[in-house]
């Protein structure tokens, strides 16, 4: 069925899942996942339940930033396959009656995409104005370390970065370049895509009267950034009945209202980031962590379902290919790992909003734990460490932070299975396997009533047949509670009622809670509550 066909709010009641290509699965023994790989798993994700596969970036490209940076935005890197073996696989996803959203990385390319070579190559060339250039560089600074500018010898010229060297940004004030970029999104289309997950969109447009103030401040959330994405939506998206999710760093609540009010036809949903940032350190770099506060999460996310309650729409997520796992991170990956799995899952799949599923957290999958520099790949951290060691860092902090907040902890292998190399891969795996495979893997999971992944399944198949999980209104229950995490969501006279103990201890319940229907988990309706212990009731 095509999109087309669909209710216009279907996304509210999808539930997406995030591949990762290269570490999702290998089918020709080389390390990498790929997309033959990722079709012979599609019966799995139709098992679990989901709507919509995104995938990471597939597309040619020297993988500076595994594939974030991309020379060919119409073809496919050698490593994930050929053109023709994705075609194939969006026709085997849409044959198992699911949608695919494709990566759009266009706020920058790779310096060996042909646009840039050529932009590079002179100053009269007919691209020079596609990227961003100037004759002096100042103090400005690239978020994966080092400055902004990069000097080019042909033109005399700097050009600008907001990520790595190899990630110039593309000047989206040419006209061209953004005719460029609606062309290629439509020519995707034309294929079978379903929508796109746009990286870092709300950067595009900057704002150079505040260079002074940095580059971030410069580029988030610029001047011309609605009208730009009012523009896409008119030349590519308009009428299709796509699913678009805009990811925003620094997008508050009164922005994601505007970026995503259907009257104002942008993009149908925003990931946001300040609840991921809540073990951060203000001002400082994500790797100087600090404890995350619960009552200080819950005010968050119930800032933003207040806040976009009557007008707009959020993603919801703990994990993607950027973060930690959440198990690792908010949850115990030790001894109530499963339970913890399933309360976090809880308490995110039943709020407001269309909830992401990243790969492998449907099985518990838990950070890697590397405890050497030379383990990790991630440019992130490996620049951020090579700059600690600089500075005289000593070695085991800066191993601690990357255990704690690295990228690659959710980048490791998928788990298939307890063979070698956890299934994953025959050959030798790009990125070491998670040691606890034996334990932890698919097909453990899918024999055990008991597994976090039935209880995905289960969660997703509330969303599916509850209205209430979709449009109920929601009110929190004990904010300033240090360990309880509940709320209620009301809807046409019933109440959805979701407790969960994000805590290692037995905890008792403030208050007495109204029987129903147990949808979810084990009901305590007074008294104490388990570790973890998670589930809801309909009343
Ligand atoms: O991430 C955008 C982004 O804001 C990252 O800088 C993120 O904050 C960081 O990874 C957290 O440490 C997107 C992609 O998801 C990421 O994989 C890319 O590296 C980045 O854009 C550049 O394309």
């Amino acid at each position: 069925m095509s999109t087309r066909d669909l209710p216009a709010d279907w996304f509210k009641s999808a539930v997406v899942y995030q591949i990762y290509p290269r570490s999702f699965a290998d089918s020709n023994g080389d390390g990498y996942g790929d997309v033959p790989g990722i079709i012979s798993k599609l019966d799995y994700l139709k098992t679990l339940g989901v709507d919509v596969i995104w995938l990471s970036p597939i597309y040619k490209s020297p993988q500076d930033d595994n594939g974030y940076d991309i020379s060919d935005y119409q073809d496919i890197d050698p490593m994930f396959g050929t053109l023709a073996q994705t075609e194939q696989l969006f026709a085997e996803v849409h044959a198992r009656g699911m949608k695919i959203v494709m990566d759009l990385v266009v706020n920058h390319s790779s310096d060996e995409h042909e646009w840039f070579v050529e932009s590079a190559s002179s100053k009269d060339n007919p691209k020079h104005d596609w990227y961003i250039w100037s004759d002096t560089a100042d103090d400005l600074y690239a978020y994966f370390g080092g400055g902004a500018w990069e000097w080019v010898e042909a033109r005399q010229q700097y050009y600008f970065h907001q990520f790595t060297r190899k990630q110039p940004d593309l000047n989206w004030e040419n006209d061209d370049v953004r005719a460029a970029v609606y062309k290629m999104m439509n020519w995707w289309l034309e294929r079978g895509v379903d929508g796109f997950r746009m990286d870092v969109i709300n950067l595009i447009s900057k704002d150079w009267s505040k260079r002074d103030q940095g580059t971030w401040q410069m580029c988030q959330n610029g001047p011309r950034v609605h009208e730009w994405l009012q523009e896409m939506n008119r030349e590519v998206l308009r009428g299709k009945n796509l699913i678009t999710v805009g990811e925003m760093p620094g997008a508050s609540v009164e922005l994601a209202r505007d970026y995503t009010n259907p009257e104002r036809h942008e993009l149908n949903m925003v990931f946001t980031f300040e609840h991921m940032d809540l073990d951060g350190t203000v001002g400082r770099s994500k790797f100087d962590y600090s404890k995350m506060h619960l009552p200080d999460l819950k005010a968050n996310l119930n800032k933003w379902q207040k806040g976009l309650e009557d007008l707009g729409w959020n993603s919801l997520y703990w994990n993607n290919h950027d973060q930690p796992r959440i198990l690792s991170r908010w949850g115990n990956d030790g001894m109530h790992r499963v339970a913890s799995a399933k309360a976090l899952g809880t308490v995110l799949h039943l709020m407001r909003g269309t909830p992401y599923i990243y790969q492998g957290e449907e099985l518990g999958m838990t950070n890697a734990y590397f405890t050497e520099l030379e383990q990790y790949q991630d440019v992130e951290s490996v620049n951020w460490a090579a700059d600690m060691v600089a500075e005289g860092r000593p070695l085991d902090r800066i191993l601690d932070s990357l255990q704690v907040k690295g990228r690659d902890n959710a980048r490791t292998p998928m788990l298939w299975n307890d063979s070698e190399n956890a299934g994953f891969t025959s050959g030798k795996p790009w990125l070491k396997v998670n040691d606890n495979y034996t334990e932890i893997n698919a097909e453990a999971a899918l024999a055990d009533k008991g597994s976090v992944f039935w209880h995905y399944r289960d969660l997703i198949e509330l969303r599916h047949h509850h209205d209430i999980v979709v449009n109920g209104t929601f009110d929190l229950l004990w904010p300033e509670h240090e360990h309880i995490f509940a709320y209620q969501r009301k809807l046409d006279g019933k109440t959805l009622t979701v407790v969960a103990n994000f805590s290692d201890h037995t905890v008792s319940l403030p208050s007495n809670l109204s029987p129903g229907e147990v949808v979810i988990g084990t009901a305590t309706l007074s008294g104490d509550l388990s570790p973890w212990q998670s589930f809801a009731i309909l009343s």
